[in-house]
């Protein structure tokens, strides 16, 4: 299946924010309480098309990465403190860290007093990490350095950067059409034992008909980065289409939006934009900072590569 790099480059944003906005209408709630909304059957209609934190802190990441033509940590905190807007909901740890660093703490020591000194572990920083498996997907180590860099603004616990770090490679292997290969490649790239054990029970539960209850007890659907990229990657792995991927992840329950947003990063990254059902994209919010917007700096990411 041959797909342009651009289409990639935008189905990987577009497909995040649209999981997002997906999910977050049930976020926090079981399996049970998703199904009675959604229904068991697709095609499954957005209820609102509103994007939370996980989209707008991704945005941060891409304006930045523009802005710099590459990673800048004091420009990315500063882009995180300028879109932030509560009602998006964002988790405790990310608003304690991004007041730290309102109030002038450098960008490389604002997180790391959180959680009694052991950082955050928090899905946070890799939710929003599309664009770093975007620009890096050619280049595993530098993909690695920035990915954690760019968690460290709001998560130093050594497993939120991890968890960051296996979201932007799966994405970057998506890019280049690795879908077959993605689960030996994961188990090569990555160092935390934590996250080689949940990839050794995505390889098992892909080989078999596993049941929901059965992944959720494997590989976990909360707000920790080692309970949740895992059970993206194992949604994109399961299914063959953009849709059917997004769908499961979400109906798994627990942190819906952001486990919906990483799911649809890979598979975007994977299948390229065409593949995004169009009444989902149609129905994803515009305004200063909505779809358009999003489009628009996939393109300009895009044409950094070719700078
Ligand atoms: N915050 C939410 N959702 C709740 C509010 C939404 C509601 N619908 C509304 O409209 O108001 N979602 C967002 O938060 C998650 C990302 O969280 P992040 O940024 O990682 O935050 P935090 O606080 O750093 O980590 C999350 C939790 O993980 C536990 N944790 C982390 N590190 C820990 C440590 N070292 N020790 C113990 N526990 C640790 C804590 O419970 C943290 O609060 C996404 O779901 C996003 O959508
Ligand atoms: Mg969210
Ligand atoms: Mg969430």
């Amino acid at each position: 299946m041959y797909v342009d790099l651009k289409s990639k480059f935008t189905g990987a944003l577009i497909g995040s924010a649209v999981g997002d906005a997906i999910g977050a209408p049930v976020e926090g709630w079981s399996m049970e309480m998703v199904s009675s909304v959604y229904g068991e059957k697709t095609p499954w209609k957005m209820i609102y098309g509103r994007y939370t934190d996980d989209t707008e802190m991704m945005i941060g990441v891409a304006e930045s990465l523009i802005e710099h033509k590459g990673f800048n940590g004091a420009n990315m905190a500063r882009r995180f403190i300028q879109n932030y807007d509560a009602k998006r909901g964002y988790g405790p740890g990310s608003k304690e860290a991004l007041k730290r660093l309102r109030e002038g703490e450098g960008w490389e020591a604002a997180s790391e007093n959180l959680f009694g000194g052991e950082g955050s572990y928090g899905n946070g920083a890799a939710m929003r990490i599309a664009p770093i498996g975007i620009v890096y997907y050619d280049n595993a180590d530098t993909l690695r350095e920035i990915a954690y860099k760019s968690s460290h603004i709001t998560h130093s616990h050594e497993l939120g950067k991890e968890g960051a770090a296996l979201q932007a490679f799966s994405i970057a292997l998506a890019v280049r059409g690795q879908q077959e290969g993605m689960v030996s490649a994961l188990s090569e790239f990555v160092r935390n034992d934590v996250y080689k054990e949940k990839i050794r029970k995505i390889a098992i539960l892909l080989d078999k008909e596993a049941s929901k209850k059965e992944v959720i007890a494997e590989l976990g659907n909360g707000e920790a980065a080692f309970n949740s990229v895992p059970p993206a990657i194992y949604s994109f792995l399961r299914f063959d289409k953009f849709e059917d991927s997004v769908v499961y992840a979400v109906s798994l329950g627990g942190d819906t939006d952001t486990i919906g947003a990483m799911t649809g990063a890979i598979s975007g990254a994977y299948y390229g934009d065409g593949a995004i059902p169009t009444d989902w994209v149609e129905r994803l919010e515009e305004g200063e900072k909505g779809k358009s917007y999003i489009k628009r700096l996939a393109e300009e990411l895009y044409h950094l590569k070719e700078l």
